[in-house]
């Protein structure tokens, strides 16, 4: 086995190969961006590091030991017909991506509870009025995904006075937090004013944000209406759902980070939505060199007969 590594991620190429310049010294890098590396035979290689990778790149690496995901979520990686059964798929875990995740979900319930695009749209009418102001700790944020990230964001909130709420597949005991587990849905919704979606994409959690869900949502609470903030996946959340509900006073608004479809089409209703404030999944990208670094010790652990950290349980999906 040659000390080769293929890098085919579909991220920034300059980025990418910035960060290459000082990665990985002890191995020859193929990195699939790079067009003379494209009919480059891969056999013999038993690293990837994968961010949207091309579907045939499997195929081309019989010899694969590990895949490094370029991203916290693996659902694109799993969908790939030619994965290879037993190749252990590691995740980005690393605080660089869990704070920027932080820093978006505080900024948009702080958003939401300062009334920021109310305030925005009265600038532009030059109208001088004080809005009522709930305080952070009259809201109940309620968090699906109690993972690396939902727990952070949850640590971070708490800092800002928000009551926090959190729902995971399995229970969880965290100081300060009243957790509920799958069994719980309907109460820990009951409960929640602002809405924060942290889940990753399975079969249990596709279309999961929905009207039926909305629904269930606390009204009345400290701002009227219940808020919805997805930066999960795209395809957990009936985009066509949220406007509805918006519309129609189920929610009082929206931020969405993630689409079913990626990029969002340009003709898309939800661009035009004045209550969801938008963003094309940009809450929490990779660095890439912390990525590196990450998948360096990896490899050391692994070479070494460790056990590598933050592997995907391909039984549940994430
Ligand atoms: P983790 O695997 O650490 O956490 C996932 C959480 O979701 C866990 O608490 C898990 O429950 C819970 N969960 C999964 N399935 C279900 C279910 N069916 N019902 C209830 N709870 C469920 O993932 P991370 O926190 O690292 O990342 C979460 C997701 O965030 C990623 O998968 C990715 O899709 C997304 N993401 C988005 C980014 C962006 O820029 N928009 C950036 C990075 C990530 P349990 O604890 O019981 O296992
Ligand atoms: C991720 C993402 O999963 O950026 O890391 O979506």
């Amino acid at each position: 086995m040659s000390n080769r590594i293929v890098i085919d991620l579909k991220f920034d190429p300059v980025a990418v190969r910035q960060a290459l310049v000082t990665a990985f010294p002890d191995f020859e890098v193929i990195n699939m961006a790079n067009p003379a590396n494209r009919e480059r035979d891969l056999s013999g290689i038993a690293y990837a590091v994968c961010w949207n990778p091309d579907h045939d790149l499997f195929h081309r690496m019989p010899d694969l030991k590990v895949i490094f995901s370029g991203g916290a979520g693996v659902d694109k990686i799993l969908a790939i017909p030619t994965l290879p059964k037993h190749v252990p798929i590691v995740r980005f875990v690393d605080d660089t991506l869990t704070n920027r995740m932080s820093e978006y979900v505080v900024l948009q319930c702080l958003t939401h509870l300062r009334q920021v695009s109310t305030y925005a749209a009265m600038q532009k009418r030059c109208e001088w009025r004080e809005l009522e102001q709930p305080e952070a700790a009259d809201l109940s944020v309620g968090i699906m995904g109690m993972g690396v990230l939902g727990q952070d964001a949850a640590r971070k909130l708490q800092v800002m006075g928000f009551n926090v709420i959190g729902w995971s597949r399995t229970p969880k005991a965290i100081p300060g937090i009243e957790t509920f587990d799958a069994d719980g849905l309907d109460d820990f919704l009951g409960k929640t004013d602002i809405l924060v979606g942290l889940l990753p994409l399975t079969a249990e959690t596709t279309g999961i944000y929905n009207r039926t869900l909305f629904e269930k949502l606390r009204q009345g609470g400290a701002l009227g209406k219940p808020v919805f903030i997805n930066a999960g996946r795209g395809k957990s959340q009936v985009t066509a759902d949220v406007i509805a509900a918006i519309r129609d006073g189920v929610l009082l608004a929206a931020s969405l980070d993630v689409f079913e479809e990626e990029p969002l089409p340009a003709s898309h209703p939800v661009w035009g939505e004045e209550r969801i404030i938008l963003t094309p999944h940009a809450a929490a990208a990779s660095d890439e060199r912390a990525l590196f670094r990450l998948v360096e010790r990896q490899i050391a652990r692994f070479e070494a007969g460790e056990p590598l950290e933050n592997v995907v349980n391909r039984t549940i999906g994430y």
